[in-house]
C-alpha cells in the first residue's frame, strides 16, 4: 500500500511513533511517503520504500504567521496526486487532521478519494486542543476523519469528554521494537556516567511545564541523600534553564547532567537502575516503555494513561502526581535492595513485550485495509 504519513519531526513521542511505524510499514513492503517541514528525526535512511517530502513556507512580510497548514494541504494534494498514495495517516490533530481533510475536499473536485486516518497523541486533545481558540477546527477534523486511533484508553475517555465526537475512537497503543534494543551495541559503559557505586536515575523529555521537571529534580534530591546517584537529564526544551539553575540552588550540579537531546537513548538507558517520570499528564508515556524495554523500572505519576504502561508494584510505581516524597521512598525502596532491583528490571522488560510492534503494526495495517474500502466505496 501507499501511505502518506504527516507528523511532527521533532523528539516529541508522536513524531517518534509516526517515525518508527513508517519505517516498520516499509520494511513489510509498504510505501511510506513522510509530509512534514524536516526530515523526522529517527528516520536515519530514505530508501526506495521511504520517502520524504518537506513542506516549505514562503516568509512573506504582510504574514505575522506563516500559514503552515495552507503549505501542508497544498503539499499533501501535490504528493498524493503525483505518487498515487492509497492512505493518508495524519498524526497529531493540530493542524495535521485539518489540513488533511482540506487535501482531502481539494482531490475530491478531482475525482481523487483519499481516505484519512488521524492518530490523536495527547496534547493534541488533553492540552492545546481542549483551548477554546482551537477546539471547534480540532472537534471538527475529528468528526471528518474517516478512522480515528488513539494512543490509549484513557486518551481515548479524554477524548469523548471533552470533544463532541461522533466517530468511533480505536485505541492502538505506542510500541517497542524489541528487536533493535540491546543488539546493534556491546559497549554499555556505565563507568563513562557514574561511579561504581553510584545508582543511575534518568530522565528523557522536551522538557515542558507538564513534565513537571522540578518534580524529577526533588525526587532525585531526597534519593541522593540516601544513596550514592547520578541523575542523567535527557532532551532540551523550555524547562532546562531553571531546571539546570533548581539544581545548583540545590548544591547538587555535580551530581546532575544535562545531556541534551539524543537519537540513541538505548545506550543511556542500557546503563540506568531507574526512570522518572511525574508528569502532570501523559497520554501514554512512550519514554517510560523505552525505558522499560531497556530493563529500567519506572516510578512516575498516575496520570493519564501511564497505569495502562507502568504497572504498580510490578515494573515500578505510581504515584499522586507532586507527591514527590512518595515517589522518592518508592524509588529508594528499589534502589537499596539490589535482588529487588533485579526483579523489577527484568518485569519492566518483560512487559515492555505486551507492546512489541509486532503485535502492534498488524493493528494498523487493519486501519489501513479498512480506509482502502471506503475508497472503494467512496462513502464521504
Ligand atoms: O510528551 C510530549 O510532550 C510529546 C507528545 C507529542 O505529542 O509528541 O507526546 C504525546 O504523544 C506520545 C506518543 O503517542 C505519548 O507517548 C505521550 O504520552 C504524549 N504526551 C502527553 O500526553 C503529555
Amino acid at each position: 500500500m501507499k501511505i502518506a504519513i504527516v507528523c511532527y519531526p521533532t523528539f516529541g513521542g508522536s513524531g517518534v511513533v509516526a517515525t518508527e511505524l513508517g519505517i516498520a510499514l516499509s520494511n513489510r513492503g509498504h510505501e511510506i511517503h513522510f509530509v512534514t517541514y524536516k526530515q523526522p528525526v529517527r528516520l536515519e535512511q530514505l530508501n526506495n520504500n521511504v520517502h520524504f517530502h518537506e513542506v516549505h513556507v514562503p516568509e512573506y512580510p504582510l504574514f505575522q504567521h506563516q500559514p503552515y497548514d495552507l503549505a501542508l494541504s497544498s503539499k499533501l494534494v501535490d504528493t498524493i496526486r503525483m505518487h498515487k498514495i492509497d492512505v493518508l495517516h495524519v498524526h497529531y490533530a493540530i493542524p495535521h487532521a485539518y489540513a488533511g481533510y482540506m487535501a482531502k475536499k481539494m482531490l475530491q473536485e478531482e475525482g481523487i478519494f483519499i481516505p484519512m486516518i488521524t492518530t490523536l497523541h495527547g496534547t493534541d486533545i488533553t492540552l492545546v486542543g481542549k483551548h477554546p481558540f482551537y477546539k471547534p477546527a480540532v472537534n471538527f477534523s475529528i468528526n471528518k476523519s474517516d478512522i480515528v486511533t488513539s494512543v490509549s484508553e484513557n486518551l481515548k475517555a479524554s477524548t469523548l469528554n471533552l470533544f463532541n465526537i461522533e466517530k468511533e475512537i480505536e485505541v492502538i497503543p505506542n510500541f517497542i521494537d524489541k528487536s533493535k534494543y540491546r543488539t546493534g551495541f556491546t559497549d554499555c559503559q556505565r563507568t563513562l556516567m557514574a561511579d561504581e557505586n553510584e545508582k543511575i536515575i534518568t530522565h528523557i523529555s522536551n522538557f515542558r511545564k507538564v513534565k513537571r521537571i522540578p518534580d524529577v529534580i526533588k525526587v532525585f534530591n531526597l534519593i541522593q541523600k540516601e544513596t550514592p546517584a547520578k541523575l542523567l537529564m535527557v532532551g532540551d526544551g523550555p524547562e532546562r534553564e531553571n531546571a539546570e539553575n533548581f539544581c545548583e540552588e540545590l548544591g547538587i550540579t555535580d551530581k546532575v547532567l544535562f545531556l541534551g537531546n539524543s537519537n540513541q537513548i538505548d545506550k543511556i538507558l542500557c546503563f540506568s537502575d531507574l526512570f522518572l517520570l511525574p508528569s502532570k499528564t501523559e497520554s501514554f508515556g512512550l519514554a517510560a516503555l523505552e525505558a522499560m524495554i531497556n530493563r529500567t523500572p519506572v516510578v512516575s505519576s498516575n496520570a493519564g494513561g501511564i497505569p495502562e504502561v507502568n504497572i504498580q508494584g510490578v515494573t515500578g510505581f505510581l504515584s499522586e502526581v507532586g507527591d514527590v516524597e512518595e515517589m522518592a521512598a518508592n524509588a529508594l525502596k528499589i534502589l537499596k535492595d539490589e535482588s529487588l532491583l533485579n526483579a523489577f528490571k527484568k518485569n519492566a522488560e518483560e512487559n515492555a513485550y505486551r507492546f512489541d510492534i509486532l503485535k502492534i503494526l498488524p493493528l494498523y495495517e487493519k486501519v489501513y485495509e479498512k480506509a482502502f474500502e471506503y475508497r472503494f466505496k467512496n462513502v464521504h
